[in-house]
């Protein structure tokens, strides 16, 4: 029995014969043409030819303009045509095809033979939890801010504040590249001494991710670097570089360490209706194929703002194993193909007030991240971090932040400063 993978795009078109646009695309993406074989030919393609498994047409609602008639429009994509990796596949289902029109890649389903070729995240959620000892709450994270042009004396300082405030995580700037200043190795040595000042003050596990950056031939070997330096997590903007590479670097046994992947770049892709790759797939079923153990994307309530249903969607798939549910064009799989889970971080503009939504939407399973919500916190970036801990401490609990506040002042000056958004 062939296996296949299933794309499904949404596609805009105010007068298109859609399903004979699904036609076109499921002979033109696989064997090129197909009345015009001849029946010989025909039996020997038939193992690499593209089918439309849905078609469903959405006219436009009385009032709506005509440029809302739209498709989904479901097809399944024999294996056997393309290799195991993300690159074969994606330039399979929506290569030439993003550039036609109208049209969105909004869902991907992965055969069991597709995922097969996959490990997926090293450590996962779970894994993360273990290396930090923490189990029974969300993780808090926060970010260096302002550290491009500053010394490592000055980082040191930073990473002991946001430490020493009770985060779990700490994770370079995306912007921080390969510097004079601070230096890959350099950075680690300090961070990390600045960590263990912290931990014995609070005795706290903490990881830092140190941003893994440089010509792609040389990532697994600076990767390795950073390992030997001491490292025990990485940043990686796996946009700008490809889903492959992340993979390849989550593959590789000598970086034993998490990765954790930065979503920048993911605006040029999944906010259009009309165009690119929906967040679910771009942030999440590809992260967690590719294998990372944390990402990061924006959420609906800060400062970067991505709808709250594109937000559960990408929870739903770096949480949940159903990346290969509806797989196969007629026919069911047993097959029980199980990834690690990656830690979702809702990020960007996050502060305490935004704590109960986070919690109310992801649940205990999520990672708080902040990075302007602690360092611009009135009291201090240890007071920042405080702040986010009480706001967990008392949603946990199910106390309101105002009443919690009574008698935690650090919280108080943060919902003084930032509000609380119901
Ligand atoms: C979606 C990515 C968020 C991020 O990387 C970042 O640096 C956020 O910073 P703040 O929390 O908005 O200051």
């Amino acid at each position: 029995m062939s296996a296949y993978c299933l794309a499904t795009y949404r596609c805009f078109d105010e007068k298109a014969d859609f399903h004979k646009k699904a036609t076109g695309i499921a002979v033109g993406l696989t064997v090129g043409s197909w009345t015009e074989l001849p029946e010989a030919q025909k039996a020997q393609m038939e193992k690499h030819l593209g089918k439309v498994v849905a078609v469903e047409v959405h006219e436009p609602a009385p009032g709506q303009p005509p440029s809302e008639r739209y498709a989904d429009i479901q097809i399944a994509y024999p294996d056997v045509n393309f290799s195991r990796d993300i690159p074969a596949l994606l330039v399979t289902v929506f290569g030439k095809l993003s550039m036609d029109g109208k049209i969105k890649l909004i869902d991907l389903n992965f055969s069991p033979g597709f995922m097969a070729g996959f490990a997926g995240p090293k450590f996962g959620m779970q894994g993360v939890r273990d290396l930090l000892g923490v189990h029974d709450r969300p993780l808090l994270m926060s970010i260096f801010k302002s550290v491009v042009g500053y010394e490592l004396p000055a980082l040191r300082e930073q990473f002991y504040l946001q430490a020493a405030g009770g985060v779990d995580l700490i994770k370079d700037d995306e912007i921080l590249f390969e510097n004079p200043l601070t230096p890959l190795e350099k950075r680690i040595e300090v961070c990390l001494e600045a960590a263990e000042q912290a931990t014995k003050e609070t005795g706290q596990k903490l990881l830092y991710a140190v941003n893994l950056t440089g010509p792609t031939f040389q990532l697994a070997e600076q990767a390795k670097k950073a390992i030997r330096a001491g490292a025990n997590a990485l940043l990686f903007n796996v946009l700008a570089y490809g889903f492959d590479v992340l993979q390849a670097l989550s593959a590789d046994p000598e970086i034993n360490i998490p990765i954790m992947a930065h979503p920048a770049m993911a605006g040029a892709t999944y906010p259009s209706p009309h165009y690119g790759i929906s967040a679910s797939v771009l942030l999440g079923k590809l992260m967690r194929l590719a294998g990372a153990d944390l990402v990061l994307f924006p959420s609906p309530y800060g400062s970067v703002v991505m709808p709250r249903e594109e937000n559960l969607a990408i929870k739903q798939v770096l949480l949940t194993n159903d990346l290969h549910r509806d797989y196969a064009y007629g026919a069911a799989s047993d097959t029980d193909l199980k990834l690690a889970a990656s830690f979702p971080v809702p990020s960007a503009g996050i502060h305490p007030g935004l704590v109960p939504l986070i919690l109310r939407d992801f649940g205990g399973d999520v990672v708080v991240n902040a990075g302007g919500g602690i360092h611009g916190h009135p009291l201090g970036t240890i007071a920042g971090g405080q702040a986010f801990r009480q706001a967990i401490d008392a949603t946990l609990q199910g106390i309101t932040l105002r009443d919690y506040a009574n008698n935690h002042p650090e919280l108080k000056a943060a919902i003084d400063t930032w509000g609380i958004k119901e």
